[in-house]
């Protein structure tokens, strides 16, 4: 029921704003976290335009004088979430987490511009060169040597938090000085379904490694033992960039577009000579330390597409990718590929579904003309939330929800693709 799903979706965003900016889920995750405000906003533009920018805008409160935009605006302590504002030791002036998320915004915000020029035109303009500064940081700090890729620091940057990317180089992160802690997202929901402690050691000897470093953008780059080029965080923020390329040019910025129009090139190039994998027979991430390519098919592989990449090559490789995954998953698209040893279909980034990565996949197929995938993933992704409602993620195998509920970027979702 379209109509009763709607209601709800507009429902679970309303209680999930805490005044401006909304959480993703009561409970497990109480902050305003920066890809799941993106896409709430892309939802809010749905019923509530205003709101949409003030997503946005209260997200750029927490942006660093370096154009970092951090992952998680700390509003207020909130006990129910570890690691909060302490452990990170930003020392920001509104607390923040000390790297950033997959650049989902200028997208997000060209949409938003895009559907009422008149009433967003004041408002685009003065995030422009925010999220240009943002942008900016990613190519300085997070592609040092210019290889037109885009690397993480942390597999929290990523978003696909425990995705088998990163077993590989996350063995580098010596764990010897972790004092003793107390999760608390295993409280919330249940341990199966999240990452495990091994994990979690190695997720904290990053942040203190940050925080030795004073969370220096350069030193970070150049020292941290995780630093891994993501195809996740190359497409997302290869296709932000095109969309920052068409603001700029509606705003009449000729020097920021030339700049940004360099980015592209670089990536576009630099995407398929160092995540290609002729192996694997699709995208995948590179451990930059070892300069070494990861050996599975994530769902970040098909956002190539998304990310605007016309090769004939790579595109009909993944299509058969594409084509032998929905042979063996009941839902498109697990987060793992399923013939995999690795793949766990209720274990967070090993396997199950996020509504929010179709979106991107079904845009890019969309756009890119290639219908029937594109609409496989629309009515999978419909059909998920129909029979499991607003989950954070579902079961590739079962349909069945998991992680928190009412969750916002799921609702989101459902108002602005699914439906
Ligand atoms: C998950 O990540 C957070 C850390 O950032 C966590 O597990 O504590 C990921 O799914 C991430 O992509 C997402 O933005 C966040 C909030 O929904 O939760």
């Amino acid at each position: 029921m379209p109509g009763n799903l709607d209601t709800q979706a507009r429902s679970i965003l309303k209680e999930n704003d805490l005044g401006g900016y909304t959480i993703p889920t009561r409970g497990l995750y109480p902050y305003q976290w920066n890809w799941d405000s993106a896409f709430v906003a892309r939802g809010f533009q749905t019923f509530d335009p205003d709101r949409a920018w003030t997503e946005i805008e209260t997200l750029f409160e927490g942006q660093w004088d370096d154009g970092m935009v951090p992952h998680i605006v700390f509003r207020k302590d909130d006990p129910s979430y570890f690691p909060g504002p302490s452990v990170w030791g930003t020392k920001q002036a509104l607390p923040t987490s000390g790297h950033s998320q997959p650049p989902v915004v200028a997208t997000v915000v060209r949409d938003i511009y895009e559907a009422d020029r008149e009433a967003g035109e004041a408002r685009a303009r003065a995030l422009f060169p925010k999220i240009l500064a943002w942008h900016r940081w990613f190519h300085r700090y997070r592609d040092p040597d210019g290889l037109g890729v885009v690397a993480v620091i942390h597999p929290w940057e990523s978003g696909r938090d425990n995705t088998p990317d990163w077993d590989g180089p996350m063995q580098a992160v010596d764990t010897s000085n972790i004092k003793p802690y107390v999760r608390k997202d295993t409280s919330h929901v249940d341990p199966s379904m999240r990452p495990l402690k091994a994990d979690y050691d190695r997720y904290l000897a990053i942040v203190d490694f940050g925080r030795s470093c004073g969370w220096d953008a350069a030193r970070v780059a150049r020292d941290c033992p995780f630093f891994v080029a993501d195809p996740g965080m190359t497409f997302i923020l290869l296709r932000a960039d095109r969309d920052l390329l068409a603001l700029a040019q509606a705003f009449g910025e000729d020097e920021a577009a030339q700049e940004i129009g360099e980015w592209i090139e670089r990536a576009e190039t630099g995407a398929i000579r160092h995540l290609w994998s002729d192996e694997v027979e699709g995208f995948v991430s590179r451990d930059l330390r070892k300069n070494k390519l990861m050996d599975g098919i994530s769902s970040a592989s098909f956002l190539s597409v998304y990310a605007g990449i016309a090769d004939e090559r790579t595109n009909a490789a993944l299509a058969r990718q594409f084509d032998r995954i929905a042979e063996k998953a009941t839902y498109l698209m697990p987060s793992w590929d399923p013939e995999d040893s690795r793949f766990e279909h209720l274990r967070y980034w090993r396997g199950p579904v996020w509504a929010v990565v179709n979106s991107m996949i079904g845009r890019g197929l969309l756009e890119a003309g290639d219908f029937a995938r594109a609409e496989r993933i629309r009515a999978d992704t419909a059909r998920l939330i129909e029979t499991s409602g607003f989950a954070e993620y579902y079961s590739p195998v079962t349909g069945a929800g998991a992680g928190g509920g009412a969750f916002s970027w799921t609702a989101a979702v459902w108002l602005f693709f699914a439906r």
